[in-house]
């Protein structure tokens, strides 16, 4: 296949004015009809061609007029139609089969054939599996939809849009309507039929409409859904408070599945979600996932401006609505929660997800300039790497600005398809700003290197800091251009002291705090007035998604570290201490670094101040994914090692005694699981201590981990202990896990961690646990859930196990991803970027992972899905 590219993009010759759907809903067979109004670009001569995958024609009309055969052409995923013009009626009735549908896109069926449920995904190419269409997010068309069903087997008959009336049929079937008053691309329809229940509430905008908010899941789940219809009441008032933005129809129904590829979908007025991140109860779900799960209803929600109202123009612009809406999710969940938990979190998601992947093969611009499959694009570049340009751009405006220059966004784009120069005009304008310079960090791939160095001038008290960057080369692009890098900084007497800034003018901002904006390969600035040699903190914030480097020394990290007020900050310190301990310790060897971190953290472990939440993250060094992204050879066990190692001198630097202590302290507060943010941070301290302890006192840590299992109250708790017997291989895992698997044996949401608990034991023998794993009667490659709890959790988030070393793993996974995407493509390339970054590993793991992925790429019939990633992981 020929790749499409973004220069190549041309209005749509043909779109769509009104869509009348007409569906006969059933599992095996279901009938579309279709009725288009068709606008015709009068600049534009080419005959009508509409997208249409695996549609049975069954029959099709034109103005009224049945079509002979030779009045059109249906072939290779076009329906090419003679004689259409300006002001046209299509009509085409077609056939799909959703229970055949094993790749959940397009109409599907969740769950068996006797009590499951019907329902669509079309984000990004689905529709044209449901009905023929100009499948492309500028089309923007009027829906009206009319659902008719067996009233016994599908009582719950959705569309999105308002209701338009309902009734009975003959042959106890009925029907019902929805009428979207907003036009929309098709990746934005949705319906829902089948035996579901529900929860609702009245919603009053700020702006008088009344909206009914309703969530539907199947009957054993229904109690499940309360904290999800709560959060999205919340999401709805920031939304009104922040951006002055509300809801705009009658109605807002999310839909629960468990078959869904990915995390949710914001169709218009019919949001549809993976269980996975909209149940949640306290024995099913952790903390982790509550916040999950309050953070996807959010962001799915604040798309119905950032994504439907103003939608894409073309796929490249993918990271206007998501890169923006996930910004808009962090800055609600920090208002939520804590704010500088939540930068924590997202940051180290960046650096475990985006970064890894902006440097092998498979980097890529938050705007690609071209794609073939564009389900691969999804990436963590376009998600969260592109939520960073977008805080870069509202840091550089201030809240006030970024403000004038959304609402101006809104005004000027409302109901259209948008680009990402259109954003970035609305938010210069409004602000009197050029800030097309940013246009370079969309259309550039790869993480810049941030080289920052500091010199004192004692005699004229003056501090010199002299940056350049550097992004290295990434496929395709060979050399790159200097981008704007907006540098928070502070500078820290050796006192621990912030001290005052005095610059020439040169920066933002006032007092302690200043942001200073790097636009050229290199740059110095200069601060006045300053009173000795300090130690500076800079990208406090994680200002731009960049790496750092500077020459700290080990003291001067643990200053930062001990004295930054700012949680992020203080967190950031002690990470880059972290990775100079892990750069300076050899097997044995004592490391200056390894000190000066255990010592520091230690001393704040003893502080009563601290908060535990915080606490917990301070003492959990960077991942293994992240000291491997450092290296220019990778060898994952000896890193795990390592790390392990890190670790366990902290225990010791702590110590038995005060671990207890606390583990104790702790573990005291039992009973109900609450979940306000102390009884959460607890929780999280707790297994950080219990994991701590487990290096140090192995035996001790295994009877207080088997209690605190059988004891748990809630999920965060009895998981946690779980996973501590599980990865020290502690003789009491085994009964725990049978208990855990019978006890759950009908919840598939918990016993998919039961499955990634087991799939996340390090080092050698986690193949044979996964391979023995996959007999379990309850593994299917079918469910995209499952298959990810147990493949996925295995290649990606076990790199000791995964990547070992006699590379047994990668013909494994090599074989499996043959077999899911013969079900399921999507899920397929997904699994399949486990092997990025295979260039970098040792010699003989690296021989072994090519060898997989070269047979791989030979095998016959891959989907374009999976055949692009493998294509390109190879390069
Ligand atoms: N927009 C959807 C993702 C669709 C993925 C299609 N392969 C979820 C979201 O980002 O909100
Ligand atoms: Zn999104």
């Amino acid at each position: 296949t020929t790749p499409i590219r973004l220069r190549d993009y041309r209005p749509p010759a043909w779109s769509v004015e009104a869509i009348e759907l007409e569906i006969d809903l059933g599992i095996d067979s279901t009938e579309v009809s279709s009725r288009l109004t068709l606008r015709n670009d009068p600049q534009q001569s080419t005959p009508l061609r509409l997208d249409g995958e695996g549609l049975e024609l069954l029959a099709i009309s034109l103005d009224g007029r049945k079509l002979e055969a030779h009045g059109y052409r249906y072939e290779q995923g076009v329906l090419e139609v003679h004689g259409a013009h300006d002001g046209s009626v299509l009509e085409t009735r077609v056939r799909v089969r959703p229970a055949a549908n094993t790749a959940l896109e397009g109409l599907y069926l969740s769950g068996s054939r006797e009590h499951g449920f019907l329902l669509t995904q079309c984000e990004a190419e689905g529709f044209r599996h449901i009905s023929f269409f100009p499948d492309r997010p500028d089309v923007l068309a009027r829906y009206t939809v009319t659902l008719r069903a067996d009233r016994e087997r599908f009582p719950v008959l959705l569309a999105g849009g308002n209701p338009a009336g309902s009734g009975d049929l003959p042959d106890g079937r009925h029907w019902a309507r929805f009428i979207d008053p907003h036009p929309k691309p098709c990746y934005l329809f949705a319906l829902v039929a089948g035996r579901l229940e529900n929860i609702q509430r009245d919603y009053l905008t700020t702006d008088g409409r009344k909206v009914k908010l309703v969530i539907w899941s199947e009957a054993n789940v229904i109690d499940c859904c309360h904290y999800a219809l709560d959060a999205l009441e919340r999401s709805m008032r920031w939304d009104e408070r922040s951006y002055g933005r509300s809801f705009d129809l009658d109605v807002f129904h999310v839909v629960a599945t468990h078959d869904f590829n990915m995390g949710a979908m914001e169709n218009k007025g019919l949001n549809i979600f993976n269980a996975k991140y909209l149940l949640a109860d306290p024995d099913t779900s952790t903390d982790d996932e509550y916040r999950a799960v309050e953070a996807v209803v959010a962001h799915e929600y604040f798309h119905n401006w950032t994504g439907n109202r103003v939608t894409c123009r073309d796929w490249f612009q993918l990271s206007l609505k998501e890169g923006l809406t996930v910004f808009r999710e962090q800055q609600f969940s920090a208002d939520m929660n804590s704010a500088s938990l939540k930068r924590i979190e997202d940051v180290a998601l960046l650096r475990r997800t985006q970064f890894p992947e902006d440097a092998g093969p498979l980097a890529h611009p938050v705007r690609p300039a071209e794609y073939r499959e564009i389900n691969n694009f999804y990436t963590a570049t376009v998600y969260e790497k592109g939520s960073e340009l977008v805080r870069m751009v509202a840091g550089r405006l201030g809240q006030e600005g970024f403000r004038r220059g959304m609402d101006l966004y809104f005004e000027r784009h409302d109901g259209q398809a948008a680009t990402i120069e259109d954003f970035l005009s609305a938010l210069g304008d409004a602000n009197h700003i050029d800030l097309a310079a940013y246009l370079t960090w969309y259309s550039q791939a790869g993480t810049p290197r941030l080289h920052a160095k500091g010199e004192y001038d004692a005699a004229r008290h003056e501090y010199t800091l002299s940056l350049s960057q550097q992004t290295r080369p990434t496929p395709g692009e060979p050399d790159k251009k200097p981008l704007p890098i907006p540098v928070k900084l502070s500078l820290f007497g050796r006192d621990g002291q912030l001290l005052p800034l005095h610059t020439d003018g040169e920066a933002q901002g006032d007092g302690a705090e200043k942001v200073i904006v790097l636009d050229r390969a290199t740059q110095r600035f200069v601060f006045k007035q300053v009173a000795s040699s300090p130690v500076p903190s800079l990208l406090r914030g994680f200002s731009a998604p960049v790496v750092l480097e500077y020459n700290y020394t080990p003291d001067e990290l643990a200053l930062l570290l001990t004295h930054d007020a700012d949680g992020f900050n203080r967190w950031e310190a002690g990470q880059q201490l972290a990775m100079l301990a892990f750069d300076t310790l050899r097997d044995g060897d004592d490391s200056v670094a390894c000190r000066a971190w255990c010592k520091a953290l230690a001393a704040l472990f003893e502080q009563d101040a601290m908060d535990n939440a915080l606490l917990a993250d301070l003492l959990t060094p960077p991942g293994e994914i992240e000291f491997a992204d450092r290296q220019s050879e990778v060898d994952p066990a000896r890193i795990h090692a390592q790390r392990e190692t890190m670790q366990h001198r902290l225990a010791e630097q702590i110590g038995i005694d005060a671990l207890l202590a606390r583990y104790r302290a702790l573990a005291a507060d039992a009973g109900e699981p609450r979940l306000d943010a102390g009884s959460q941070a607890r929780r999280r301290l707790k297994r950080c201590v219990l994991e701590l302890l487990a290096l140090i006192d192995a035996e001790q840590a295994n009877t207080l981990a088997a209690r605190q299992y059988s004891t748990a109250s809630g999920m965060t708790d009895r998981l946690a202990a779980l996973s501590v017997l599980v990865r020290r291989r502690a003789p009491q895992a085994a009964s725990a896990l049978a208990h855990f698997r019978e006890r759950y044996a009908d919840n598939p949401l918990a016993l998919d961690k039961w499955f990634t608990v087991q799939a996340q034991v390090p080092d050698e023998p986690a193949l044979a646990v996964v391979r023995k794993l996959e007999s379990d009667p309850a593994f299917t490659l079918k469910n995209p859930n499952r298959a990810r709890s147990l493949l996925g959790a295995f290649a990606s988030t076990n790199p000791s196990g995964f990547h070992r070393a006699d590379g047994a793993a990668y013909p494994y996974l090599a074989e499996r991803l043959v077999q899911l995407d013969a079900l399921n493509p999507q899920i397929a390339a997904r699994l399949a970027t486990a092997f990025n970054g295979w260039q970098r590993l040792e010699p003989l793991r690296r021989h072994a992972a090519q060898q997989a992925l070269e047979s791989l790429a030979r095998h016959e019939g891959l989907s374009p899905n999976l055949s692009e990633i493998v294509g390109n992981v190879l390069k």
